[in-house]
């Protein structure tokens, strides 16, 4: 017989997301959906899933894109690291501007979207690791840890091995950084999963200086910038000078073009980027997505250059400022005495602080009261007890509905 890996047992819970699914599948079943009472019906503004088609200039790239397998002129197999025409042309129009001048295309690695490459990233810090996270946080980064062995095991608050920061309402969601270690990876995301909260430029500076003076390793998860409204808000850490010395990049195409199930992504690892002993970043996950990844799909890239020609780029703008809509409106329903809101002006997500509630309690409540499915915030890490996410991915009407819906909450 075969032995399991140790750190799978480690892990304290299931998956937050499928979690979330079961309750729902175990809440559906004691309480049936009417087809004849249309209140019946559970609305999800759960997982960050997105819900409308996507647009038709980007569409008409993904299907041309198949089409030209067809031609023999047009066809292509592996291409590991990705269309050099895509890479030139996200450095051109994400980092055009940024400190340092855009990236070379061999600083941009495509990928099947932002979550495959957190997960493949533990691979260049092995268990030894030092892990950092905001808490809350997208929970991947604790539980790949996890899975790479840097961290463990949960000992009630967190896991043993993990520096949570927290990110409340006392510091305006940004986090000490005087807590931050030496020599660690930190795992930061904005605009932020869950909180909603867009770190500023002042914010970010300080980052970018704390990460360099004590060793650190920023590995910035960028996968909501698409939502930013405000100009004065930075998109990308590379806006900081620098960060080239201490920063990766996730990015993905999921919530801007509607990918989540198309699956296309990118990570830039700068150069300049060395580890303890001098050796590349660049070099290493060169080396590692050669070896365990074959390229995204053509198509996925064929879709994706079309999202980033200007009528791409158009309908990315409608594409999150009809999700910002929503996020308003829940927003707006939520203001009413015993709930306080973060979020969702240049976010998808709203953060509800339910004070003195527990989180998984009041999933339930709004579940039962107003069947509408959310994410509790204590899935995201210790410092999201009593709150709750809502997610702004959802068709219009459902998210009309959720809102009157949620004015039967008691509170
Ligand atoms: N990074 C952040 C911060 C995310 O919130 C998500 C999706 C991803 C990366 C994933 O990007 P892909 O490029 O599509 O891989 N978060 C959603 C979906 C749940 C999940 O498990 O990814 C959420 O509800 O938090």
């Amino acid at each position: 017989m075969i032995h399991r890996n140790p750190r799978l047992a480690v892990l304290k819970a299931g998956y937050l997301f499928p979690e979330i699914a079961r309750r729902k599948r175990e809440f559906a079943a004691a309480h049936p959906e009417d087809p004849a009472k249309p209140e019946t019906r559970i609305i999800s503004l759960g997982v960050g899933n997105t819900t409308e088609p996507i647009l038709p200039h980007i569409n008409r790239g993904l299907t041309e894109g198949a089409r030209k397998l067809a031609l023999p002129g047009g066809y292509s197999g592996y291409q590991d690291e990705g269309l050099l025409e895509l890479r030139e042309k996200i450095s051109g129009t994400f980092y055009q501007g940024v400190s340092g001048g855009p990236f070379s295309a061999d600083e941009i690695f495509i990928s099947d979207g932002a979550k495959c490459d957190i997960g493949r990233l533990q691979l260049l810090f092995g268990p030894d690791a030092k892990v950092a996270v905001q808490d809350p946080s997208y929970p991947v980064y604790v539980d790949g840890s996890v899975l790479m062995g840097a961290a463990g095991p949960w000992t009630g608050g967190g896991y043993d091995g993990i520096s949570y920061l927290p990110c409340t309402a006392e510091n305006s969601y940004f986090p000490d950084l005087s807590k931050l270690k030496e020599n660690s990876i930190f795992y930061f995301c904005s605009p932020n999963n869950p909180t909603g909260a867009v770190s500023t430029r002042p914010q970010l500076e300080a980052l970018v200086a704390e990460a360099l003076k004590k060793g650190c390793l920023i590995v910035f998860d960028a996968a909501y910038a698409e939502y930013i409204r405000d100009p004065a808000l930075p998109k990308t850490i590379f806006a900081i000078p620098g960060a080239r010395e201490c920063a990766l990049e996730l990015n993905s195409f999921s919530k801007p073009a509607g990918f989540t199930g198309v699956r296309l992504g990118w990570t830039v690892v700068p150069k300049e980027l060395r580890y303890a002993g001098g050796e590349s970043i660049n070099a290493d996950w060169n080396r590692v997505m050669g070896t365990i990844f074959n390229g995204a799909s053509n198509i996925a890239q064929a879709g994706g250059l079309a999202a980033l020609s200007p009528e791409g780029l158009g309908e990315i703008r409608q594409l999150c400022g009809f999700y910002l809509e929503n996020a308003r409106r829940i927003r707006e329903a939520l203001e009413k005495p015993g709930v306080s809101c973060v979020g969702g002006d240049n976010s998808p997500y709203i953060w509800a602080r339910f004070p003195g509630r527990d989180s998984w309690d009041m999933f339930a409540e709004i579940l039962e009261t107003c069947r509408v499915l959310t994410t509790p915030g204590a899935g995201f890490g210790p410092s999201g007890q009593s709150f709750i996410r809502f997610s702004a991915f959802g068709h219009r009407a459902d998210v009309e509905e959720a809102c009157e819906r949620l004015g039967r909450l008691k509170l």
